[in-house]
Parts: C-alpha cells; structure tokens; sequence
C-alpha cells in the first residue's frame, strides 16, 4: 500500500468497504463448498485490481480471474498469492510464462496443447480449466467429442493438470430463462462426460449467482456486482441483497466566471449565455473517459445538479453554476454530494449503453483514491 502523489483536481474514489460488503453479502449465500472467483479483468473494471482482489480475498474470495495474462502477470508482480484465472485465450508460446508465475490457463484446443508442450520443460505442471461453449458462441469446445479429445491431450502430458471447466451464460441477466436454461443443461451433459470430473467446474456469472443457486456446481465468478451494479436494470427487483456502488468520480473547480448574455462557451461555440451566468472549468474530459456524448449529462455541485455547458473537450469540461462558487469547490460527477447522487447507471443511460463500460472506460489518467474505514488507505497515479 502507498499514496503516490497526484497533480491534478480529478481523481476516482474507490469505496474498498463497499466491495468488501458486496463480496462477503455473496459469499454468505454461497453453499460452504462453493468457490468465489473475484473477477478483476480490466483493471477491476475500472476500479484497481489488486487494491480490489486483496478486498474480495479478505471477504472471502478464493480464486481471481482476469482476461488476460498480462493481467495476471500484473497481479503477480503486485504480489497477489492467492490462485489466478485467465478466461480469455492465451499464445500457446507464453505457456512457460504461466508456469513461471503459478497462472492458471483457459483452454478449448487440442492444437495449443500440442503447441504449448513444445515450450514447457520439466516445470509445475501448468494449471488448466477447459471452456465449454454452450451457448455464447465466443470460446469453447461445442461438442463431447471436442472435450473427450482436450480431456485427453491434457491427461497425456505431465506438463498440464487439469483442475477446472466453466462455461459462461450469455443471457443470464434477462427476465426470459429460457436460453439460460438451455446453455445449463448444455454444459450439464458436457460435465458430465469427462472420464474424470476436474475438481472445479463453474459456471455462474455475477446475474446467475445472485438468481441461480442450481448454476453454481462449486465455483462462482463474481464481477459487476461485487463493484455494488447491478448486471441489468431488469433484474435490480431480483437482488437478495442491496449493492452496493464502489466507484466515485470527483473534480474541482479550476476556474470560475460571469459570462455576459449572448457569451458563448466551448468547442463551436455552441452554449450561448442568456443572462449574465456563472461558469465553471472542470479539469477532466475526453481523454479521461468523460467522453462528449456526456455534453447533456448534469453534475453536482453544492449539492444541487448543474448542466454541462457546451461540448466537452479533451481535459477540461465546462459547467453552469447556480451561483458564484470558490475555486476548489468540489464537483461531483459520479456518486454522492449532499443528498444528491448520480449513479453509474445514471451515466450509462445517458450514453445509451450498459454500466459495465462506464467504469472501465474511465482512464488512466484519472487517479485512483481508495477509501476503507472513512480514510484514505492508498493512492494510486497510473500515469507513473
Ligand atoms: N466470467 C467470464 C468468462 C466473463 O467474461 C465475465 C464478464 C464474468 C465471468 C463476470 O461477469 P459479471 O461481471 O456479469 O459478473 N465478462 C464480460 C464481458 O466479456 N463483457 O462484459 C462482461
């Protein structure tokens, strides 16, 4: 844990507590043999992976999985000891790679076993969970006949152990069960012809974990919802437990002034003063993940909502104020300020799309402040 230092009047506030009690609100409805892989691809969603994994392993997560195996190799470097899970497809020619950090690897080709023993020598053998496509038509073996042939490329080699198979629901988070239960039932008859059952099979994304405890088999990969959002609007009525948000967006004013009627503000000209009008510079923008198609969002500040004035630029973003406010004055984009909140859904409705790209898409420019227990417990500038 460090504060690193930052030098500019924006960052991302983390609430770790949050993603303790969303982690350990699961955990608790979890059957005892049950597994908890925090997923914490894409840098947590947004939110900082190893600040984020270390949390979901004290609340009780058991294995971490990421996308990539860069990602995993950052983890390691971090010092993450705990297991680690790469869903995504990896080079069969960075096998020893995983073999040197202890990576667990998904797999759904006989040919990169072929290939991937090429480049391991009498290394730990190489942990490996097979896909099963059952319905989501990106990774994964289709048929009996595909898993029987990795089954076995696997069993042949000492170099490999395999320890796991998951499938993964494309549908889970819609009202409608009727594809979810086909892909389950697909992924069933898939399992249940191994000639040797691998000790975890999983299947349960963050909507199945929280509606579906016959989804589980004994492993279940947490990721929206352990950042408190929920995996669709539909199903907010279905939770078991409140979530709770994690990620907060926050600025400060840089510059304030009166604009005369017909002033205008920004890129085109296109805000124009009706009245004499307070104005307001934001040090974020674009290049920050505060993208233009934001121009129509509203912001808090002094506790009341304010509009964006004008088009958004690359770093800086213009408001209208109520008032004359202080330079400093903090703006709240994301989160609460006062009695008011703007949620991630809130921003993912203004850009027409879902809450997961809203978080991940905000840069690494914008600093990382993480809060536990009231305090600032680290401070993290990706830029360094
Ligand atoms: N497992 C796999 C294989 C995933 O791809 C994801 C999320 C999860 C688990 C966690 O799902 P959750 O965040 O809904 O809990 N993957 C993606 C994706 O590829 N695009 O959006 C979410």
């Amino acid at each position: 844990m460090g504060i690193q230092h930052f030098y500019r009047d924006t960052w991302a506030e983390i609430n770790l507590d949050n993603i303790y009690y969303n982690v350990e609100s699961l955990k608790n409805i979890l059957p005892e043999n049950v597994a908890l892989f925090a997923v914490v691809k894409a840098n947590a969603y947004g939110h900082g992976d190893i600040q984020v994994a270390r949390t979901a392993v004290r609340a009780g997560a058991s294995y971490i999985a990421v996308a990539l195996m860069d990602e995993a190799v950052a983890l390691r470097q971090k010092g993450l000891q705990e297991p680690v899970l790469v869903l995504g497809a990896s080079r069969p020619e960075d096998v020893s790679l995983a073999a040197e950090y202890d990576i667990t690897l998904t797999v759904f080709q006989k040919e990169w076993i072929v290939k991937a023993k090429e480049y391991l020598n009498d290394s730990k053998p190489v942990k490996l969970h097979i896909k099963v496509d059952s319905g989501m038509g990106r990774i994964g073996v289709k048929t009996k006949q595909e898993l029987r042939e990795v089954e076995e490329a696997i069993r042949e080699n000492a170099c490999f152990y395999l320890e796991g198979v998951f499938t993964h629901f494309a549908t889970a988070d819609q009202v409608d069960r009727t594809y979810y239960k086909k892909q389950l039932a697909l992924f069933k008859e898939l399992v249940d012809s191994f000639e040797e059952r691998p000790e975890l099979v999983h299947s349960s994304n963050s909507a199945a974990s929280l509606r579906y405890p016959e989804s589980y088999f004994n492993g279940a990969r947490l990721g929206i919802s352990m950042y408190g959002l929920s995996p669709s609007k539909e199903i907010e009525v279905e939770l078991p437990y409140p979530l709770k948000e994690a990620f907060s967006l926050r600025t400060k004013l840089v510059h304030v002034k009166e604009v005369e009627p017909g002033d205008k503000v920004g890129y085109g000209a296109t805000y124009e003063a009706k009245a004499k009008e307070w104005i307001g510079t934001l040090p974020i923008g674009y290049a920050d993940g505060w993208i233009r198609k934001l121009s129509g969002q509203e912001v808090l500040v002094d506790g009341k909502r304010v509009p964006i004035a004008g088009r958004i630029c690359m770093d800086q973003t213009m408001i209208k104020l109520p008032y004359q406010l202080p330079l400093g004055t903090e703006v709240t984009l994301i989160g609460n300020q006062g009695d008011e909140f703007i949620s991630v859904n809130e921003i993912a409705e203004t850009l027409e799309t879902i809450n997961y790209e809203i978080v991940c898409m905000m840069s690494n420019r914008v600093p990382r402040v993480f809060i536990q227990d009231d305090k600032i417990v680290e401070v993290v500038n990706g830029l360094f």
